[in-house]
């Protein structure tokens, strides 16, 4: 892989959340004794937002930029990535982690974003460490992909990727629309701040290549139920009330397509290590 060229000056850093995002930033300024360390445009932080808002659990806001760490993050996070929870004083982070914290801690703000039957429940748990091994680090491996004259080498890529969408998708429940069915569960949110990004493989990549309705041949199951799970994500109030801007995520995402991020999951992702 060739090396990463010169990072794009941060002036190009858009600093706040936007759009129906900014009017949810604004309503959660206020104190509160539960605290989310954000960064607007982070996936990771989306997936610990959208409990927030599903479960309207009350919270306080703090936007930060991971990248040029504050101590007030660095304090209760040493690792210094967002999401970083402050609970009654006391920090909690990882996404995945925090999410299952907020349903243990707030058992009567519904929806339940676990099933009761412990085997579902534990199903579903395959499917998240799934979404965090393979979707995401195959996602990274596809953006950051350099074609230059192998545009074989980007196929591969966008294919790894497609492959590991559909064996997520085919674990889905039949009906749905949901993951585990007509309710959404944690899965659900864990993926769907990188469903709904997979805009930046159309814009800087060439195109995603999940085929149109109609034309996905012995696949054409998978990806209808796909979209039937995509639709009911993007409609979900909580993603519209967590989502800035499209045009303010660019920047941000061209440095990925360019492989000159110089993020933990950038580099990372170039040196063929998963998640952070
Ligand atoms: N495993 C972490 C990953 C979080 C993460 O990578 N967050 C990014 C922002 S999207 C970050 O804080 N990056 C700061 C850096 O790369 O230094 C989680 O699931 O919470």
């Amino acid at each position: 892989m060739s090396a990463p060229k010169q990072s794009i000056p941060d002036a190009e850093f858009y600093p706040h959340a936007s759009a129906e995002a900014k009017k949810t930033v604004d309503a959660h300024q206020g104190d509160a004794p539960l605290k989310l360390y954000s960064g607007w445009f982070c996936p990771f932080v989306q997936r610990v937002w959208l409990v927030l808002e599903e479960k309207h659990i009350p919270y306080q806001y703090i936007e930060v930029n991971p990248y040029h760490k504050p101590d007030s993050l660095l304090r209760l996070n040493p690792r210094g990535l967002v999401p970083t929870l402050e609970h009654d004083n006391k920090p909690l982070y990882e996404s995945t982690v925090v999410m299952e914290f907020l349903e243990d801690e707030y058992p009567d703000h519904k929806p339940n974003l676990r099933p009761d039957d412990p085997h579902e429940r534990a199903r579903l748990r395959i499917w998240t460490d799934y979404v965090t091994t393979r979707i995401i680090p195959s996602f990274h491996r596809f953006l950051q992909f350099q074609p230059s004259s192998d545009t074989k080498g980007l196929d591969e890529k966008r294919q790894e990727f497609l492959g590991h969408l559909r064996e997520w998708t085919a674990e889905m429940d039949e009906e749905g629309p949901y993951f585990s069915g007509k309710e959404p569960r944690l899965v659900d949110f864990q993926m769907g701040p990188w469903a709904v990004r997979l805009w930046v493989f159309d814009l800087m990549k060439g195109g995603l290549g999940i085929p149109a309705e109609g034309q996905g041949g012995e696949h054409e199951k998978v990806w209808n139920r796909y979209r039937k799970w995509v639709k009911a994500i993007e409609g979900r109030d909580s993603v519209k009330a967590t989502t800035s801007e499209r045009e303010h995520f660019l920047p941000l995402y061209q440095r990925y397509a360019d492989n000159t991020a110089q993020s933990e999951l950038a580099k990372a992702t170039r040196s063929g290590r998963g998640v952070p």
